[in-house]
């Protein structure tokens, strides 16, 4: 059958990803706030206003509707709407409410992410996700954003790539809370899973009819001579673990940005070949072979719920899309079940550590007026989602 003859899925979910500490700005009483400030962390800057979303969503919303996006992704804070161990903020909600409302009005699909990385500093205090009692207060948390969002939720993010909290956080120690521990580090997936499963069941309890999933960092591998143990050790704890666990889920949620060289020695830095800002290898492939890999292990649908490169350079972000989505392409044309995929990011944000110097976005914002302007990979997002199949395979 020739490509172009595939009929794509007219309920598709076209969208871009973001999340609340990256765009929102103000995320004062979060434990990456208080990490940015303390001496000696690796964070490089401070995330401030970032892009002042907490303010500016409709003009954010309305970005999406001018490319003709059905579907964004974003997160809530957890910080925000229980600021304080069993205390809900009325606000907090009302604002959340009124986002999703405001997503609705414009026939935008909102794909909600209950936890993106940063935790209230009253968990953070009380030993974060080393701490087994978090399964109950993100099961609470969760029970009360599905009572009062669950008619509005579109898809349910719980967990936001729980494998990278882990590997950055406790193995690493670029995260809070600058843990370098092996043990722990295992520990925290385990703990990760069962909040995860504990979150899905409190938000089937409430309102509204939404598929539940937890997004997971996964890469494309390639592993040199002598490689090939220590790359299935690393890809067993980040990967299949998880994949194994998604089972009662109602999808998988793969977010994939680059290819990872494994050797004898473990990780290869800097391996030779084209790089992004990130120093991550130009390997738009990685959506294929992820999402073939993730259907390898079950049959859930599934979403792209990110892909894209930090890059200054927008005509290799283009090349970067492109590839990505003729790769999409491939895998729908396969027959795997993909529903959706989500171009990170929206806006130029607050990266972590990294500040804000990595550029992910299809849109620039000016760093002190906030002022919002598209550059051309919006344009070519937009025309390119619209045509897909023909436009991508044109290219
Ligand atoms: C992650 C997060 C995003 C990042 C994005 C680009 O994958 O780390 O979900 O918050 O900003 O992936 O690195």
């Amino acid at each position: 059958m020739a490509l172009h003859e595939i009929n794509f899925p007219t309920t598709f979910l076209w969208g871009t990803s973001t999340s609340a500490y990256q765009i929102e700005g103000g995320g004062t009483n979060t434990d990456w706030w208080r990490f940015e400030r303390a001496p000696g962390t690796v964070a490089v800057e401070e995330c401030g206003e970032a892009c002042d979303s907490w303010h500016r969503y409709e003009e954010d919303l309305d970005l999406l509707v001018q490319f003709g996006l059905n579907s964004f992704r974003l997160s809530i804070e957890w910080a925000r709407i229980e600021p304080e161990y069993g205390v809900f903020s009325r606000d907090a909600l009302d604002h959340y409410r009124a986002v999703l409302e405001a997503c609705h009005a414009r026939g935008i699909v909102p794909v909600v992410t209950l936890h993106h990385f940063t935790l209230p500093l009253w968990v953070a205090d009380a030993g974060g996700f080393e701490n087994p009692e978090i399964v109950t207060w993100l099961a609470n948390y969760a029970s009360v954003v599905g009572r009062e969002f669950g008619a509005l939720i579109g898809i349910a993010c719980t967990i936001n790539e729980p494998n990278i909290v882990a590997v950055m956080g406790y193995l690493l120690g670029v995260f809070p809370p600058q843990v370098t521990d092996d043990g722990r580090f295992v520990a925290v997936n385990e703990m990760m899973r069962k909040a995860h499963v504990a979150m899905r069941e409190a938000l089937r309890e409430g309102p509204g009819t939404y598929p539940i999933g937890m997004p997971l960092s996964m890469q494309d591998y390639e592993t040199l001579p002598g490689g090939e143990q220590e790359m299935h050790a690393m890809r067993d704890e980040m990967e299949d673990k998880y994949l194994r666990a998604c089972e009662g889920d109602d999808y998988l949620g793969v977010q994939c940005y680059t290819k990872m060289v494994v050797g004898p020695d473990g990780v290869v830095f800097d391996p030779p070949g084209e790089k992004t800002e990130m120093g991550y290898l130009f390997w738009p492939q990685c959506v294929e072979q992820t999402v073939r890999r993730a259907a390898s292990f079950s049959s859930l649908p599934i979403y792209v719920t990110e892909n894209g490169i930090g890059t200054d350079d927008d005509d290799q972000r283009i090349r970067y899309l492109t590839g990505a989505l003729q790769g999409l392409h491939r895998v729908l044309d396969e027959g795997v079940d993909v529903r959706g995929y989500f171009q990170w990011s929206l806006l130029d944000n607050f990266e972590w550590s990294l500040g804000y110097r990595p550029k992910f976005g299809i849109v620039s914002v000016d760093r002190t007026t906030f002022v919002r302007t598209p550059k051309p990979s919006a344009q070519w997002y937009a025309t390119t989602t619209r045509d897909f199949p023909r436009s991508v395979l044109d290219t």
